[in-house]
């Protein structure tokens, strides 16, 4: 059984406004790249030049026929400095926001996606106590704007992994590498989605609200060492649980605790999954076993754990869940249809209520830390030239979206003989 059908799980595609937009902003990113953090030289200035094909962008969304389009808001364009709010940059979202309605495709906004303005840096970032009131007068801005055209968001994009690579590897601005401070920070981004989730229903009744997870499986590199599966469970708690079981209650889980003043309750519409890999573990860390299937990044591919994944979270709290990002870096877009194929199998196989799953990427963007050499998207760009060209996985995606599955000549053509490059050990 090659083919399958994808039952009651509507697809979309994902981006995040500093990856795609370009721009000469002043976000902590820009200052980032100005400082000569990207592995590549490259800078979030130029990305997909989104910002300014906007009609382009949403034709290519159509040719690819995705019901659903995931996108961000870039703060420091809304907001450029504090409490003055730039109207054209409003309007232009509300342009785009229209666009995308007119076409037929739902938008999903993502309110918090690893990027912020320089004030908001020189205050001190999401350590100062301005933090929270200087972001949820943004959400209640955004919200009053753009609540007749958006009825979906994310508050915050992967609070973990933003609150690790910043402030426990450095390797993100501000570059810290403080375990304190790491708890501290993904404290306050917690404490940002547990405060707009009312605010945001206040204002948005209706509205459909979630936190954008960064879930991997944990294990132990070797099961049998009782310190490789504790650094395991102890990974996973610091990585992910703590993070699941306060933004989705309201309780603390050690290491985070709840802020002040907030009660046990639903914080949650819809648990939304960021998926790409495996981690395999010796110590407080990420690291990947050897002789397996690799992307270009040297990240696992494990499609099993979507669902794995899928199923512990929904265990715990049940309800909708919508994956909100899974893709994998692949330039020479070897093995991308095949990564499709078997997390949408594994998908189509379970009987979770996955109501949707949005690609990443739509195109090839801005990988922070990594700069333009990642390549994730659907579509391949040419950055030098802004060409888009939609890949052989991308007519695959498309085709998946046109059947309502995979036909089993869609797999003869995209996915069988696909194989995927291992990091050693087999071939
Ligand atoms: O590009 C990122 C995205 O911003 C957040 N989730 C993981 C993606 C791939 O690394």
């Amino acid at each position: 059984m090659a083919g399958f059908r994808l039952e009651g799980c509507e697809l979309g595609v994902a981006t995040a406004a500093t990856q795609v937009e370009g721009g000469d902003l002043d976000t902590n990113w820009h200052r980032w790249a100005a400082a000569g953090r990207i592995a590549d030289g490259s800078t979030p200035a130029r990305a997909a030049d989104h910002w300014n094909r906007v009609a382009e962008d949403t034709a290519l969304l159509t040719e690819l026929g995705v019901r659903h389009y995931r996108m961000g808001l870039e703060w420091a364009r809304i907001e450029p400095e504090p409490g003055r709010y730039d109207q054209a940059a409003i309007a232009h979202y509300g342009d785009e926001l229209t666009r995308l309605r007119d076409a037929g495709i739902r938008p999903l906004v993502t309110l918090h996606h690893f990027s912020e303005p320089g004030w908001f840096v020189d205050a001190g970032g999401w350590l100062d106590r301005g933090a929270l009131p200087a972001f949820l007068r943004y959400v209640r801005t955004v919200v009053a704007a753009f609540g007749d055209l958006v009825g979906d968001w994310i508050t915050v994009n992967e609070p973990s992994v933003y609150a690790v690579h910043a402030y426990l590897w450095g390797v993100w601005p501000p570059g810290e590498r403080s375990y304190r401070r790491t708890i501290a920070a993904l404290e306050a981004l917690c404490a940002a989605h547990l405060a707009a989730y009312p605010l945001i229903h206040a204002l948005q009744p209706d509205a459909v609200v979630g936190v954008a997870h960064h879930l991997r499986v944990f294990a132990p590199q070797n099961p049998r060492n009782p310190a490789h599966r504790a650094a395991a469970v102890l990974t996973r708690r610091l990585f992910q649980d703590a993070e699941l079981e306060l933004t989705s209650t309201g309780r603390s889980l050690f290491p985070v605790q709840a802020p002040r003043g907030v009660r046990p309750g639903r914080y949650t519409d819809v648990q939304a999954i960021n998926y790409y890999s495996r981690s395999t573990v010796t110590g407080i860390g990420n690291g990947v076993a050897s002789g397996v299937d690799v992307n270009d990044l040297g990240w696992e591919v494990y499609p099993a754990g979507l669902t794995e994944l899928a199923a512990s979270v929904h265990a715990r709290y049940p309800g909708p869940i919508w994956i909100t990002e899974n893709g994998t870096a692949d330039a020479a877009d070897a093995f991308r249809s095949r990564y499709l194929y078997e997390h949408l199998a594994a998908i189509a196989a379970s009987d979770l209520p996955i109501e949707r799953y949005y690609h990443w990427c739509f195109t090839d963007n801005f990988e922070w830390a990594e700069g333009e050499v990642a390549r994730f998207g659907l579509v391949h760009l040419d950055y030098d030239t802004q060409q888009r060209t939609v890949r052989e996985s991308g007519r695959f995606y498309a085709d998946i979206a046109a059947n309502g599955g995979v036909t089993d000549a869609a797999h003869d053509r995209w996915v069988a003989g696909r194989r995927y490059p291992t990091n050693g050990g087999r071939s």
